[in-house]
């Protein structure tokens, strides 16, 4: 496509225009929507206004997946009388429609996040086999802890001086190749188990294992979803959900959790910095770019080209001040958490930051990259940069610049190139909105231990104690997208602050984390002002904000952790399923997120998700996902459209696992001891 025809794509039908304060809670938005508008540039927030869902897809019950369909099988307005009857031309009840439909969205978002920790484990090995300079062996401490997590031992024996045997460290990057193959292999394996399997509390493990729910390899559960939902195969709603949760559980605790520790390992474990949020972060005089995806293995090497003194000084010949790179959705909590680069925002903004006019160059990689940037980036002066060869634009006058891991700093150079050569063909007047927010983010499982145990011995009981004697009633852990069918962060502003209101410690990652960093939840002053009293002190004694900024959506695997590493600090329990805890997506859109909620269900978390699910054609799937569930797992989904009324079916979870514990009548002040807490765990 021409950038003529993409730049008539770009330009606003005019007929409906959104209202900036019913599609953003959000000023910068709000303030981005009205120079759209002047600019007659069509955005998301207006698409969602012409263009209606269909209802038999919301429904779930539209199947598709062979050609004598698609067949439809709405539910009837009036209700049903008597026996369901609907079912399509092979005789597929809405059931096993919805089922493998929903199945279909858990296997594209698992592929997903495991796709993108495979590109992880690929180039983690490259770096340990010392195939490229540009990636490294940083966080030695963390290659350590996950070394016996693949059975890598660290230490050989070698003969002592005396001749006897002694243990001796092994060589890092020995160590690391080593965790590379078997990291690598989790993708491949037929048989068996995923490593990381264990690392689940031992009942959930257990649990799993009677089930036969452990993931075998991640790519085979993947590809088996595909099958069972192929024509005529799998037709029993139940064993398809079963197999969603092999490959969810393969997602969570493999795919996505290899990720994390792999990235941890290469460029550092986060640890909680502070950072600036929202599309103020540009800078009118200087050169602006924003790296928009999801892989940091292209962002961590544009973080360290665009401080390039070489690079710096090319910028400055064009006449400009410096150069400003700042992330946008999970590359940029990614770059974040590690680096304390800015953040221009959540996914709902990434056109806007575009129309702002003073964008040099955006580049993207994998996931959530709307295709509508092409005909926006042809209005402006902006080039669109892809990088990935999974992720290719057709239209406009996108560039591509192809990032190999072997060239990673030389390919990273180039695109910032690119972008300080734009920053002269500046055409419009830009706007920058003055909106930026400061944060604290990063907090890994490592740092929440340091904070709340002390430098001295790190520990999660402290926070359990907090949780124990009622100050804290419970965690939420609230993650997830924007969905431009709901006004823009205001759902995860309002379950974050009721939790808040409510002594409810909230964890976070993904958009929602920014949503939260927008609103200034993200600083440990939030405390006071959001808090109920039990939860502020926590937070003021202890110096954190009531919201912890995790990370990105694969960061999730951070949140299981975190969830095991408080069953194992005693008190609360022995599995997931007994904590006073609960998850939501208020504003979810992608496949990510519901193979996301089903690796918690299967984990034991209860899950509540806004706007709802593809479901309600199916009330007897419904059913098995909202109720049977949870007598499987201990966890089950939930769906509430109403945000205040979201946080409270949260707290009501929270609280009836508090009253299951016998939490409910000790509510006294005192930090209890280890005898108190076993107590407590015998009952
Ligand atoms: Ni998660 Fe991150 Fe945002 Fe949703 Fe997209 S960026 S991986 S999928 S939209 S939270
Ligand atoms: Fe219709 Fe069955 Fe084909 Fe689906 S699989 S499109 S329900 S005939």
């Amino acid at each position: 496509m021409s950038a003529d025809q993409a730049k008539a794509k770009a330009v606003a039908k005019a007929k409906k225009a959104v209202d900036p304060k019913k599609a953003s809670v959000d000023t910068a938005t709000q303030k981005l929507l009205v120079k759209a508008k002047a600019d007659e540039i069509e955005t998301i927030f207006d698409r969602a206004l012409t263009m209606k869902p269909c209802n038999i897809g919301e429904q779930g019950t539209c199947c598709k997946i062979c050609a004598q369909g698609p067949c439809r099988l709405p539910y009837p307005k009036k209700g049903i009388e008597g026996e369901d009857t609907r079912k399509g031309l092979c005789g597929a009840t809405p059931e096993t429609i919805a089922a493998r439909n929903f199945a279909r969205m858990v296997a594209a978002g698992a592929a997903s996040h495991s796709d993108h920790g495979r590109g992880v484990a690929e180039t983690f090995l490259a770096a340990a086999r010392k195939e490229t300079e540009d990636y490294t062996i940083k966080d030695t401490e963390k290659l350590f802890e996950v070394a016996p997590l693949f059975d890598v031992p660290t230490t050989v024996m070698v003969e002592g001086p005396d001749g006897e045997k002694v243990p001796q460290e092994r060589d890092i990057y020995e160590i690391a190749e080593e965790i590379g193959e078997k990291a690598l292999a989790e993708w491949g394996n037929q048989q068996g188990e995923v490593y990381y399997a264990k690392r689940a509390p031992e009942p959930r493990y257990k649990l799993w294992q009677d089930l036969d729910v452990v993931p075998r390899g991640i790519d085979r559960e993947i590809v088996e979803i595909m099958h069972r939902t192929h024509m005529g195969v799998d037709q029993d709603y139940r064993n398809i959900i079963k197999q969603c949760s092999r490959a969810a559980i393969g997602d969570g605790w493999a795919g996505s959790m290899i990720a994390t520790d792999l990235q941890d390992i290469m460029f550092g474990t986060p640890y909680p910095l502070q950072g600036e949020i929202n599309l103020g972060v540009l800078k009118e005089d200087h050169v602006n770019m924003i790296v928009h995806g999801h892989e940091p293995l292209l962002s961590e090497m544009i973080v360290v080209a665009a401080q390039d003194p070489e690079l710096l000084e090319y910028a400055k010949s064009k006449g400009a001040k410096g150069i400003i790179l700042a992330g946008m959705c999970c590359t940029a909590n990614e770059i974040l958490v590690r680096h304390g680069m800015p953040i221009a925002g959540n996914y709902l903004q990434q056109e806007l930051a575009i129309v702002t006019g003073a964008l040099d160059a955006m580049i993207v990689d994998v996931q959530c990259i709307m295709e509508n940037l092409a005909n926006v980036a042809a209005c402006y002066h902006t080039k669109l940069i892809t990088t990935n060869p999974r992720a290719m634009i057709e239209s406009g006058e996108t560039i591509h610049i192809e990032f190999d891991e072997h060239s990673a700093l030389e390919d990273a150079k180039k695109i910032v190139r690119e972008a300080i050569d734009n920053f002269t063909n500046r055409s419009s007047q830009p706007l920058i909105p003055d909106e930026k927010e400061m944060m604290v983010a990063g907090f890994s499982v490592e740092s929440i231990n340091y904070h709340l145990g002390g430098t001295f011995r790190g520990s999660y009981t402290p926070l359990n104690d907090n949780i124990i004697n009622g100050r804290i009633r419970g965690i939420g852990a609230v993650v997830g997208c924007n969905n431009a069918r709901e006004l823009h962060d205001s759902g995860h502003l309002t379950v974050i602050k009721e939790l808040l209101k409510h002594n409810v410690i909230v964890l976070t990652t993904g958009c929602t984390a920014m949503a939260a960093g927008k609103a200034g939840l993200l600083t440990p002053e939030a405390a006071k002002v959001y808090c109920g009293d039990g939860l502020a002190e926590v937070c003021e004694t202890v110096g954190i904000p009531p919201v912890l900024h995790m990370g990105s959506c694969v960061d999730n695997s951070r949140i299981l952790l975190a969830a095991t590493e408080v069953v194992k600090a005693g008190g609360l329990g022995n599995d997931i399923s007994d904590l006073p805890a609960a998850g939501a997506a208020p504003e979810w859109m992608s496949e990510k997120a519901i193979s996301i909620g089903q690796y918690c269900v299967a984990s034991g978390f209860y899950v509540v998700f806004g706007l709802g699910l593809p479901i309600t054609g199916a009330p007897r799937f419904q059913k098995h996902l909202f109720e049977e569930l949870a007598d499987i797992y201990g966890g089950m989904w939930d769906v509430e459209t109403d945000y205040v009324e979201m946080a409270h079916k949260m707290i009501a979870h929270i609280d009836k696992k508090r009253a299951a514990l016998g939490l409910d009548k000790k509510k006294e002040r005192v930090l209890m001891d280890m005898a108190d807490r076993q107590k407590l765990d015998a009952a």
